[in-house]
């Protein structure tokens, strides 16, 4: 089969589950990886958070996948799921956003491995900061509130990459883009319950992003009222509010149900007890399996808000 043919075949099998695609030459990784390194070198990114999200961005696709000529960007639409829990005979919701479940991925894998690897072409999952890519190969904007955004998806996607051999993509590489109504608009800005998204910064300040903060197991800062938890895990407002999001942001997957005892045994996990079996799974389902100590501090930490 011809290039032409492989890769439509394989965009058309991405497009059928409706991702989106867009792919760039490998030689853009270094770009990529020195566009926030140099951020950082001048001081307008947390040391935190660089050493801890952005310090292990690959430096060059070779050391991933030598011989590797292009990298494959997929935006896979999400919705958020809203899990029940139960305690002391009180049934309460907790939404886990888009983009935590990270095992659709394996569906893209899949769909690569069976018009790539199965021709003898080799694919391998790439670490690179995936908005970055996506507004750099054109496939997302970005929004005021830093996070990306696509035509018919909103926000509501989870980006992915994969590194290829196949040499028959094209290298799309653009400017950056902003989404045109973010200019006039300031809702997520309004909406941010901790004043991580500011007039006169483009980045967020992202030590104040209630999702980094719950998603770190360092303890919550003073400043921060309880209050404002409301997912398991990371933070709902700023997308929730975007006018751009509104097709989306009531739909939901109602998909795990813990019962009492279930919910009992998340409050009282931590290092040394491993919860039961059924547990387990269902936060393997969620694509949180390896952050129960952060889950179970969250749940406790929404629990207070109702007392
Ligand atoms: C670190 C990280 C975080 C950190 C920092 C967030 C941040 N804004 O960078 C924390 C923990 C706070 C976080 C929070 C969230 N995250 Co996060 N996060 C990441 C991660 C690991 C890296 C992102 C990164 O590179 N940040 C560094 C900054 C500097 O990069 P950047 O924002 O792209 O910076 C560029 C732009 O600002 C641009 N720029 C600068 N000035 C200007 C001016 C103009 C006009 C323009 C156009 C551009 C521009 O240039 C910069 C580069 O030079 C990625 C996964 C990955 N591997 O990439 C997920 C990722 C970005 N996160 C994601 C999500 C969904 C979230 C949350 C919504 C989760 C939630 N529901 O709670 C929140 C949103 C917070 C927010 N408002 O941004 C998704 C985004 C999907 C999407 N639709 O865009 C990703 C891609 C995960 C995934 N696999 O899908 N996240």
């Amino acid at each position: 089969m011809d290039f032409k043919s492989i890769k439509d075949n394989l965009l058309k099998a991405l497009a059928g589950e409706h991702f989106r695609v867009s792919t760039i030459s490998t030689e853009r990784v270094p770009l990529l990886t020195d566009e926030i390194a140099s951020l950082y070198d001048k001081g307008d990114l947390n040391g935190k958070l660089y050493h801890f999200y952005l310090k292990r961005f690959d430096r060059s696709a070779a050391l991933k996948l030598p011989g590797a000529k292009y990298l494959i960007i997929v935006a896979i639409p999400q919705l958020k799921e809203e899990v029940e829990f139960k305690s002391n005979g009180v049934k309460f919701f907790l939404p886990v956003p888009p983009t935590y479940n990270y095992r659709v991925d394996e569906t893209v894998s899949r769909i690569l491995r069976s018009h790539l690897q199965d021709r003898g072409y080799r694919i391998c999952k790439a670490r690179i900061p995936l908005k970055l890519a996506a507004a750099r190969s054109g496939l997302a904007r970005y929004g005021r509130s830093n996070i990306s955004f696509i035509e018919g998806l909103g926000s509501y996607y989870r980006l992915v990459a994969f590194y290829t051999d196949f040499p028959g993509f094209d290298d799309q590489w653009c400017k950056p883009l902003m989404v045109e109504k973010c200019e006039t608009c300031t809702a997520c800005l309004k909406r941010c319950p901790t004043q991580a998204i500011s007039k006169d910064r483009f980045l967020i300040l992202a030590d104040r992003c209630l999702t980094f903060l719950n998603e770190s197991k360092e303890d919550f800062p003073e400043w921060l009222d309880n209050n404002i938890h409301h997912s398991l895990i990371g933070c709902l407002r700023c997308q929730e509010v975007c006018p751009l999001n509104k097709p989306f942001k009531n739909q939901k997957i109602k998909k795990r149900s813990f019962s009492e005892s279930e919910t009992g045994e998340l409050l009282a996990a931590n290092a040394h007890v491993a919860p039961r079996e059924s547990v387990a799974s269902k936060l393997d389902r969620l694509g949180l399996k390896d952050d129960l100590y952060i889950v179970s501090r969250n749940l406790k930490e929404y629990l207070h808000r109702l007392e």
